[in-house]
């Protein structure tokens, strides 16, 4: 097999980019020292989270020359994620850490005040110089592909400057900003998205840098059925994972959290067991799904690091799905079955090390939410929010809530943030707030939903999965009163989850609400709709989103 140079100085999820490379026929050298960045003949620098972090740590280790050195020898070169930022002079995300300033402008933060920030989700990489008489693309770029992206910052575009300087450009659209999304020139090849997680046009790009199939003429289909620029309207499948009472790891699905079978015969029936993990994963990326969500529902209970079967779904799992991976429960600080104390960042770097492009926090949120408002909304530097953050960056760190809706005759009966629904219960009262919960909403916290998600936004999570335990298993359809008060809170991307029933569900909340992305689960693992019948429902009704690419 011939062979790549990677160089993996900081944490991250560097597995799905090792089993990509695998994907298309390549092998991964490792670089271990800056001396073996003489050995490479091409060379990927793949980087993920804070600009300032991970181009201290290439300078610490005394990367920075080499690279330097092995661009200028004009070999092949490709920068993923800050691996691209890396080219440009600096970044306002850290002012006082240089780049490698091949381009002479610096990253600036998306505005946050028309939009979520990080931008997380699919978008376009339109080559600028798209259309007339240079119908091209370069690395395997299409115009109807959508690419899987996640950043705070961006290199801004400005028509022209970087084209009169000898670089393609490909651009996407985030709100009002439109920004680089790969770039390229002579040797150098650097995309703001991840090819890895981008599914068949990710590879493609990744196998075109690999055998230098620079510069392609686009088909005419292509060119007639230019794609739409834009984010896309994200759907996920989320897969509830525990032990059955045969010891297996099945997916499951609850009502209401309750995931054991209703039998007149047996009142605490089977664990529902609709499957298993790898298979339905894989089955619900074929069928277009944007992410894929595995939730242990039991890791509660059991110190994670025993869950080696849990570890071993995401290896394997990783190894044909490529989109992101989320993985939650269990993610906190943990005593281990030999006694030793494991910190929840080294919980999740297991999880990362196996493939999970995020983690995803519940109940340990909510308490870490209960000591910061106890320390008059300080911050510890301690919670498990806070140091997976630090170390892997937001983007990789997921809330996930689930709230209970509690019923007041009158907003000041309680002194938690209420909001006036209109659906009454029966004994007719019409304001409601919403209740954390912990342990898989077994136990109730004084705490309502804004609370939580505004402490944990200050924490640094970079996304709310926001499950309604009302809602959950019920297929009536998204809690749009709850979405939009979650969303009027925070300015991170919400997840909306809990009781889609049907493609129109989807449609529906996007439509009545501003959430970033939408979540199913039991109407997938049931057989009563696909993935790809929300995406045509939803396309067919006007709006964008990413097709599977085979
Ligand atoms: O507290 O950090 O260990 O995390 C535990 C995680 O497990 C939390 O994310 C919590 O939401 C989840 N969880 C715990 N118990 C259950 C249960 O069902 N008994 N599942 C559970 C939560 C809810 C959603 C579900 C949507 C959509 N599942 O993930 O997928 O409600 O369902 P639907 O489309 O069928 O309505 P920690």
């Amino acid at each position: 097999m011939p062979t790549v140079h990677l160089l993996d100085y900081v944490a991250g999820n560097i597995r799905s980019l090792v089993n990509a490379i695998n994907q298309v026929g390549y092998e991964v050298e490792w670089i271990k020292s800056p001396d073996d960045v003489k050995n490479a003949e091409k060379l990927i620098l793949p980087g993920v989270g804070h600009f300032g972090h991970c181009l201290s740590q290439l300078n610490k280790g005394g990367y920075l020359e080499p690279i330097r050195q092995h661009i200028d020898a004009g070999k092949p070169f490709m920068g993923i994620c800050v691996g691209l930022q890396a080219l440009f002079q600096g970044s306002e995300e850290d002012t006082d850490v240089p780049g490698l300033g091949l381009i002479p402008t610096r990253m600036r933060q998306f505005n946050d005040s028309t939009k979520s920030v990080p931008h997380i989700g699919w978008n376009s990489a339109m080559n600028t110089h798209f259309g007339g008489s240079t119908e091209r693309s370069f690395y395997g770029l299409r115009p109807t592909s959508k690419y899987y992206y996640v950043h705070s910052y961006a290199a801004l575009y400005e028509s022209g400057s970087l084209e009169s300087d000898g670089w393609s450009v490909a651009t996407a659209t985030y709100g009002e900003e439109e920004f680089i999304g790969a770039i390229a020139r002579d040797n150098i090849f650097a995309t703001q998205f991840h090819p890895e997680k981008s599914g068949q046009a990710g590879l493609r790009v990744i196998r075109a840098f690999l055998n230098s199939d620079k510069d392609h003429l686009l088909s005419p289909d292509m060119v007639v059925g230019k794609g739409e620029d834009g984010l896309t309207r994200r759907v996920i499948a989320c897969l509830d994972v525990r032990t059955n009472d045969s010891g297996d790891l099945v997916v499951t699905k609850g009502d209401q959290y309750d995931v054991r079978e209703k039998s007149e015969m047996d009142a605490g029936g089977q664990v529902r067991n609709l499957g298993k993990p790898v298979d339905m994963a894989k089955k619900y990326y074929e069928q277009g799904a944007d992410e894929v969500t595995f939730l242990n529902i039991t890791s509660f209970r059991n110190c994670p690091l025993a869950d080696t079967p849990m570890l071993e779904i995401l290896r394997r799992t990783s190894e044909t799905v490529f989109v992101p991976l989320t993985i939650g429960g269990g993610i906190k600080d943990a005593v281990d079955t030999d006694g030793t104390h494991v910190s929840a960042l080294d919980v999740a770097t297991m999880y990362f090390k196996s493939g999970a492009d995020k983690v995803s926090i519940g109940s340990d949120a909510v308490f870490a939410a209960e000591d910061y408002y106890s320390a008059g909304e300080k911050l510890s530097g301690q919670t498990a929010i806070e140091t997976i953050s630090n170390a892997y960056g937001k983007q990789a760190v997921v809330v996930s809530v689930d709230p209970k809706r509690v019923y007041v005759d009158r907003p000041e009966h309680t002194h938690h943030h209420t909001l006036k629904t209109v659906h009454p219960n029966a004994a007719g009262q019409s304001y409601c707030w919403y209740q954390c919960t912990v342990k898989g909403g077994r136990e109730t916290r004084d705490m309502d939903v804004r609370q939580l998600v505004q402490a944990v936004e200050a924490m640094g999570a970079g996304e709310i999965l926001l499950n309604c335990i009302d809602k959950d298993g019920s297929n009536s359809g998204f809690d749009l009163e709850l979405i939009n008060d979650v969303k009027a809170a925070i300015k991170i991307p919400v997840i909306a989850s809990s009781g889609a029933g049907n493609p129109g569900h989807f449609a529906e909340v996007f439509r009545k609400t501003t959430t970033d992305a939408a979540l199913g689960a039991g109407m997938f693992h049931r057989g009563e709709y696909t993935v790809s019948q929300v995406k045509d429902y939803l396309q067919a009704d006007g709006f964008l989103v990413r097709q599977f690419e085979a």
